[in-house]
């Protein structure tokens, strides 16, 4: 067994662990756990989800055993709360990077890429009370020997050992993640947070075509901004700021 919930549990300590065989999703129950006042650092993990999610009520696959599914419980200041995203796909980077790979990128808004293709999502969700913000949670899928063979991401998804061609263990990974989230988190408002996601993205200067919420634009995506929205040059010459949405390269 390449993880065990209760080297992770002494490890974390002072932060708590919740760990399940099997559980909906990891991001419910951290949302829970927020209303009920955990404390900042507070991890949720989970060896198989039945309702992982993505955003936009999409789905995450991944069978048992073959991938992270985490989520994190913090509580960022209010300069840093829309840095989420940013934050988990920098720390995810950093984390494949030092396994040794070379072609990692970021596709907007919140992909981790790994030679080109998927290798973990980010599913960044507030938990409010009235007009306060309780905190967030920092959900992040990372896949790490799904076989994808015969399945509709067999084409656009990568696993961490087989592109690497050697074994790594859930649980240093898992590790190795929260310790660079940590170490990133402090500095989440920074502008070198920005930087080190910025110099990642793979699309700028590409033609993009965003399936923003009222509809599919192109453009030429010309730059980020510092809250992580995209500066898309429309071919009329006017610059549209998009701030979600899916990209599709090319046309
Ligand atoms: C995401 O959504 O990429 C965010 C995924 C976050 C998953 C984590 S797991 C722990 C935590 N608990 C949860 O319930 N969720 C978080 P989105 O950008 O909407 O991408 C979802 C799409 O990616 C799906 O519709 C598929 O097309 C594709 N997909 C599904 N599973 C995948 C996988 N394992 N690897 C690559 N692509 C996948």
């Amino acid at each position: 067994m390449d993880f065990s919930p209760d080297f992770l549990r002494t490890w974390l300590l002072p932060r708590p662990l919740r760990y399940f065989e099997q559980v909906g999703s990891t991001n419910d129950v951290a949302l829970e756990w927020l209303r009920e006042g955990a404390e900042s650092g507070a991890v949720v993990v989970a060896d198989e989800q039945t309702q992982g999610r993505g955003r936009l009520g999409r789905g995450w696959y991944a069978p048992p055993g073959t991938a992270i599914m985490l989520s994190v419980i913090l509580r960022p200041p209010a300069d840093a709360v829309g840095r989420m995203t940013m934050l988990g796909a920098v720390v995810v980077c950093e984390l494949i990077e030092r396994l040794g790979a070379s072609d990692v990128s970021i596709k907007w808004p919140n992909d981790v890429r790994l030679n080109g293709r998927k290798v973990c999502g980010i599913l960044p969700e507030a938990a409010w009370s009235g007009d306060e913000l309780l905190g967030v949670v920092l959900g992040i899928g990372l896949n790490v020997r799904i076989d994808f063979t015969d399945t509709p991401f067999a084409e656009t998804a990568i696993s961490i050992e087989p592109a690497l061609g050697r074994s790594v263990t859930r649980l240093s990974l898992v590790m190795a993640l929260l310790t660079l989230l940590q170490r990133w988190e402090r500095h989440a408002a920074s502008d070198n947070l920005f930087q080190a996601w910025k110099r990642r993205l793979s699309m700028l200067g590409s033609r993009v075509t965003v399936n923003a919420p009222d509809g599919a634009v192109t453009g030429t995506a010309e730059d980020v901004d510092a809250t992580g929205a995209l500066l898309l040059r429309l071919d009329d010459g006017t610059l549209r700021r998009l701030i979600a949405g899916d990209i599709a390269l090319g046309e």
